[in-house]
């Protein structure tokens, strides 16, 4: 998500301070009643006596929930937008279509000027699990059910979707991964879902992915960092578990310049751009739900704190 610490806005009563009038003096942090932030740094909170409402400029709250100044009694809102949606629909579908027609082995053909054939699967042959089907995850699997694609899907409470097959809970896992040759993540990071993404659970996926026409499973993570072990990640590509892997997040962004997966011939990584808030939307919202708040409504996509999304 690329609303960083610097286009950051907070909202003010007169709705025209900025993070620049904090910083310089001009503005007093006795003065904010709303903040919308994106990973803002532990310890603003306690610096805010008067607030009444957090804005969160991402889906994702996982970072705010860690704050361990978070009050209780404030309100937090995450971010839910079309256009966040469409991004995320967008970078799905490029994805499982970039390993579903093997463009790694295209492009390394390419730089070798090998005029060589690669094999891809029908659509209709390759099963595409999504875990997470919220917002972004039921989005992506629409889509995906409209470009041929034998779709499953995985949350945490039971679902009935049109075109998806679906599991839920911890004994829907199993099942669902013995079903998935492409596994695309967008669940939250959460304690229940922290590095669930590893060599046990690899292993566990599709083995009808292993043909000549898709040699293996595949890793799509457009959700946290933290839910994955990427050194299971490596393990698992390098011995053949997983055949390539997408990955747009890390525990550690931006992912260190020395990092073994920059450079796997297999693995796809984007610095978290799989789906950016614009900051002409994330403003409208924030007056939105600011507005509603004020007039005594009800806020839309609170986050519930117990369940940790
Ligand atoms: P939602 O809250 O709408 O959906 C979360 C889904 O995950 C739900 O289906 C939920 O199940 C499921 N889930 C949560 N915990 C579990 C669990 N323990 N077991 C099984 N299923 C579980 O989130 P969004 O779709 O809006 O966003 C998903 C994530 O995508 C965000 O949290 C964020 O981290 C990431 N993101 C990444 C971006 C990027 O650029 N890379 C951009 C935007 C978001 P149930 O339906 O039963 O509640
Ligand atoms: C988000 C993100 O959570 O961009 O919105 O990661």
């Amino acid at each position: 998500m690329a609303v960083g610490k610097q286009l950051a806005v907070r909202i003010f009563p007169d709705a025209e301070t900025d993070l620049t009038s904090l910083e310089n003096g001009t503005a007093r942090f006795d003065d904010v009643q709303y903040l919308l932030a994106w990973r803002y740094p532990f310890g603003l909170l306690d610096a805010l006596p008067n607030l009444k409402l957090i804005i969160s400029a991402g889906a994702g709250v996982d970072h705010v929930l860690l704050d361990p100044d978070l009050p209780d009694h404030i309100p937090l809102v995450r971010f839910v937008d079309r256009h966040l949606t469409t991004r995320m629909t967008s970078y799905v579908a490029s994805q499982v279509l970039f390993h579903t027609r093997r463009l790694t082995e295209v492009l390394e053909h390419q730089r070798n000027a090998q005029w060589l054939y690669v094999c891809d699967p029908l659509p209709e042959t390759v099963r595409v699990g999504v875990m997470g089907l919220g917002e972004l995850g039921q989005a992506s699997a629409s889509t995906l059910v409209s470009l041929g694609f034998q779709m499953r899907g995985w949350s945490r409470s039971p679902k009935t979707i049109d075109g998806i097959t679906c599991f839920s809970g911890d004994d829907g896992l199993v099942p669902f991964l013995a079903e998935t040759d492409i596994l695309v993540v967008l669940l939250p990071l959460t304690p229940q879902t922290k590095h669930m993404l590893n060599r046990d659970l690899f292993s566990q996926l599709s083995c009808t992915g292993r043909s000549a026409y898709l040699p293996g499973p595949v890793l799509i993570n457009a959700a946290r960092g933290g839910l994955q072990n990427v050194p299971d990640i490596l393990t698992s590509l390098n011995d053949g578990t997983l055949y390539a892997a997408s990955l747009d997040v890390f525990e550690n962004e931006p992912l260190s310049a020395e990092h073994p997966l920059w450079s796997h011939p297999r693995v796809v990584v984007s610095p978290h751009i799989a789906s950016v808030t614009s900051p002409h939307r994330i403003a409208r919202y924030a007056l939105k739900q600011i507005s509603t708040f004020e007039a005594g409504g009800t806020l839309e996509h609170t986050v519930d704190r117990m369940r940790g999304y």
